[in-house]
């Protein structure tokens, strides 16, 4: 294999010891990477006013170039703060309210996607990989192409793919789809995914299954569409499942652990992780759990949500109203169902180092992880990876994020109804030892065969073997 150039919107920078930023995916992607030598490119976060971006800059670390390119206010936007985020982003999350277009927000979306390819072009060698990641560079190998770029160009799509009704609502929709036909690979999270990906591609009336495609496989599809033909399969993305297991196991000094410890008074602990997000569902969870002291009295007092959510994307309107949102929630049900010594939730907008993540993880009884739609969800398997084998705690997950097609020993409940979702909390505060053992070592089998590494090998091993281009 040639070297490897892995394009995202933003690059994880190692620090000055070479120490990639903690979470599965900078890791095993810089694993591999320094593996093959490379590249990877994207923006450095950085905008610069008015002007035009400067010359890309280079940071060598081992075998791995960084190349970065700054953004223009304007590019910063339109590009990302305006297509990506407030219409890709809502739209794929089956959020069509919350998708503003303007065809100022989409030029500026192709704008910068045509300067990445305009930046990535000189650096690419003949028989360089190229492994594109997420929606805010569907176009990128359609721009390459345009460039002459014959190279074997992979994508991988983290977040869902909407069902057609969903996707048609959008203007451009089908430059979207077109995208990604300029693919050799196109990695999806979950079967549903794909499959809501072929079944825009019919509905449409632009493709489908090749001819000898195996119709029946839900994982992997060779597809014809806009005269090209090209691979999409499925990769459920993983964690550092064993490394993960190992901090919380050792995190039991943590000081965050020993001061909830103290604070908890042996009640017991169901805790909440997200970035502040719509797609995460986090009123609908603070209701839910409101629900769920109504229908059971007696754990009045002996239970406690922490919710834990910094924010995000404060830049985007519907996230600073977000915030308003789940602190008058919280406020609320801490007001009504609380008592002098005792409040119902725990609601903290910041971040938590990871050792601390993983040790409040491992004291508590129920993950409760209820996103209303979700590419796959790394809380989800990140507390189940964290548990204390000999006495497990319970997932209580969401139908709609895509962990749930994978943690089959997950109690399963819809966001949508908190009544069910208030019943899937009590069974799983109630569930025996035994159960949770059972449901906990299925979980964690699959979690340390399916881990990030796997995860990027196969990727990798299968983008590897699509047949080359010629032209
Ligand atoms: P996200 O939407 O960011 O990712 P998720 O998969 O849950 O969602 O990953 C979040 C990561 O951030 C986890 O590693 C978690 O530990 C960390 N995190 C969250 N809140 C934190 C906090 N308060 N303090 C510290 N760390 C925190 C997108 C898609 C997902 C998909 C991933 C990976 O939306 O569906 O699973 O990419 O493909």
């Amino acid at each position: 294999m040639g070297r490897m150039i892995v394009v995202s919107n933003r690059v994880p920078l190692p620090d000055k010891d070479g120490v990639m930023p903690a979470g599965g995916l900078a890791v095993a992607v810089n694993a591999a990477l320094q593996e093959s030598g490379g590249i990877w490119f994207g923006w450095s976060g950085e905008s610069v006013g008015e002007g035009e971006p400067g010359p890309v800059t280079h940071r060598q670390h081992g075998a791995i170039d960084f190349a970065l390119t700054d953004l223009s206010d304007k590019d910063k936007d339109e590009y990302y703060s305006g297509f990506a985020n407030r219409v890709l982003w809502p739209l794929f999350h089956c959020r069509i309210d919350l998708a503003e277009y303007s065809r100022r927000d989409k030029d500026g979306y192709f704008r910068v996607n045509r300067m990445f390819a305009d930046r990535l072009m000189p650096l690419i060698e003949s028989d360089d990989i190229i492994w594109v990641h997420d929606y805010h560079l569907i176009p990128l190998a359609e721009e390459l192409r345009r460039r002459g770029v014959t190279n074997r160009i992979g994508f991988f799509l983290h977040i869902p793919w909407p069902p057609a009704d969903i996707l048609f609502a959008a203007p451009i929709h089908d430059q979207i789809m077109k995208g990604l036909s300029a693919y050799d690979l196109v990695g999806f999270q979950t079967d549903h995914d794909l499959d809501n990906y072929i079944s825009c591609l019919i509905r449409e009336g632009v493709g489908g299954r090749a001819e000898g495609s195996v119709a029946d496989d839900p994982s992997h599809a060779v597809l014809t569409a806009y005269g090209r033909t090209f691979h999409a399969r499925t990769f459920g993305i993983g964690i550092e499942t064993q490394a993960f297991a190992d901090l919380a196991a050792a995190s039991t000094s943590a000081e965050a652990v020993q001061e909830l410890r103290r604070s908890m008074n042996g009640r017991d602990l169901i805790i909440g992780v997200d970035r502040l997000d719509y797609s995460k569902g986090i009123p609908q969870r603070i209701l839910a759990f409101e629900q769920f002291l109504e229908m059971n009295a007696d754990r009045a007092g002996n239970v406690t949500l922490l919710q834990i959510a910094p924010s995000s994307r404060s830049d985007v309107p519907e996230y600073r109203d977000m915030r308003a949102e789940v602190e008058s929630l919280a406020g609320h049900v801490n007001g009504v169902m609380g008592r002098i010594d005792w409040t119902p939730i725990r609601y903290i907008n910041q971040s938590v180092d990871r050792e601390s993540l993983a040790g409040l993880y491992r004291e508590a009884r129920v993950g409760l992880v209820t996103p209303l739609r979700d590419g796959m969800n790394l809380v989800a398997k990140e507390y189940v990876a964290a548990q204390n084998p000999d006495d497990p705690g319970v997932l209580v997950l969401s139908r709609f994020a895509g962990a749930a097609r994978e943690l089959k020993g997950a109690v399963l409940c819809n966001p949508y109804d908190s009544e069910q979702t208030a019943r899937a909390i009590e069974w799983a505060l109630s569930m025996t030892l035994e159960e949770r053992r059972g449901r906990w070592r299925d979980m964690m089998n699959y979690l340390l065969e399916h881990d990030i590494q796997s995860w990027c090998k196969s990727y990798l091993d299968a983008l590897a073997e699509t047949e080359p281009r010629t032209s």
